[in-house]
């Protein structure tokens, strides 16, 4: 399959409210959308990296220079031989940028379905036409203003609630929230925000019957984790320390936690976030599908990825009004009765609205092959 045009578009769209996490605040979504083009199809991916390097190193400027500079010289390079499988293969000496690469290998991966009719889920293992959908609810400027969020989510039908919390923001809100709600599934995610030290202060969210804490302790503190796991009796689940499917193994063999966020973006592809999904199924640990404020393009391979086996647990795979008045695609996603409907087209299944996306662009450049 050779590439003879890669598109890489810059589009902010407006979030329908700010999104607060331990990091910063978003208001705005700022993606970078890649569309390729093939002598047969045309494929779209998105990256997920966020203006500022504040959940990872990587922010979507550097992925948009290590794209033009140095990814798309190599997959170009394998001319007609290029496949999807090859892709992360061929961007292995670069180091690093994982996001960049996952938009780039998604792009080959639409392009490479849509030529042979095969839609994405199918191609990744996908065993449900529709999966449980669970909501991340940001910090709050108050107590009863998060009470009004999680009331609404759950009235809309979301099936799991995901709270953010950070020093000074988990046991006060997560008990009000749990006394309101006696039976919500419910999780906390710190993105990092605590120390080892605090682990006898994280035992005090034990008393809530969560699900899970997610990477309460920096990306690099496995050995961290590991210690905590045997103080509090909640499980702990791993965000940004799983960057492939080998730190998926080291940190389960080394006890650092038992369930895991996938996230395609942080690992390098939907392709590893398989082999991810496998790893943790050969240990019997259960997995759920990471968010990160994806568009319809994002979205739509997050939730044909959630339709593997594996995925136990309800996902961030919110519908598209979580984050936006208006997606880019022809037919948002939409929640019925607590569940999102996996695409079943050809590659990613979903149509992009051109009208709109032209509307929200703000740059575009072309890469001709
Ligand atoms: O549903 O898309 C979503 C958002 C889920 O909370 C969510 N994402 O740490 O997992 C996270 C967080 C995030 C958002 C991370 C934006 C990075 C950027």
């Amino acid at each position: 399959m050779k590439l003879s045009l890669v598109e890489l578009r810059r589009a902010r769209l407006p979030l329908v409210s700010p999104f607060r996490t331990s990091f910063g605040v978003e208001t705005t979504k700022e993606v970078l959308l890649l569309r390729i083009e093939t002598p047969d199809a045309e494929g779209w991916g998105e990256c997920v990296a966020m203006v500022a390097p504040l959940y990872s190193s990587e922010y979507v400027d550097a992925a948009q220079h290590v794209i033009e500079t140095f990814l798309i010289p190599r997959i170009a390079s394998l001319r007609e031989r290029l496949t999807a499988a090859k892709v992360a293969h061929v961007l292995e000496p670069i180091k690093g940028h994982p996001m960049a690469k996952a938009a780039l290998e998604l792009a080959v991966l639409d392009a490479e379905l849509r030529t042979s009719g095969q839609p994405l889920a199918e191609r990744l293992g996908s065993v449900h036409d529709t999966v449980p959908s669970g909501v991340s609810v940001g910090i709050m400027d108050t107590i009863p203003a998060l009470l009004d969020a999680v009331a609404n989510y759950v009235g809309q039908g979301y099936v799991r609630i995901k709270l953010k919390i950070a020093p000074g923001w988990d046991v006060e809100p997560v008990r009000a929230v749990r006394e309101r709600f006696a039976d919500l599934p419910l999780q906390v995610d710190a993105n990092t925000a605590y120390t080892l030290a605090d682990a006898r202060h994280l035992k005090r969210l034990d008393d809530f019957d969560l699900l899970l804490i997610e990477q309460p302790l920096p990306e690099d503190d496995i050995r961290g984790h590991a210690e905590l796991a045997k103080v509090v009796r909640t499980p702990i689940c791993l965000d940004e320390s799983i960057t492939s499917a080998r730190s998926a193994a080291d940190a389960i063999a080394l006890g650092a936690c038992s369930v895991i966020n996938i996230k395609a973006g942080r690992v390098g592809g939907y392709l590893e976030a398989v082999r991810v999904h496998d790893v943790a199924a050969a240990h019997g640990v259960p997995v759920w599908c990471g968010g990160m404020l994806e568009t319809g393009i994002g979205r739509a391979a997050n939730i044909a990825l959630a339709s593997l086996p594996g995925f136990v647990l309800p996902g961030d795979t919110s519908a598209s009004d979580r984050f936006f008045t208006q997606d880019i695609i022809t037919a948002p996603f939409v929640l019925e009765e607590g569940q999102v409907r996996v695409p079943t087209g050809p590659g990613l299944g979903v149509t992009i609205d051109p009208a709109v996306l032209d509307e929200v662009t703000v740059t575009t450049k072309s890469v001709t092959l």
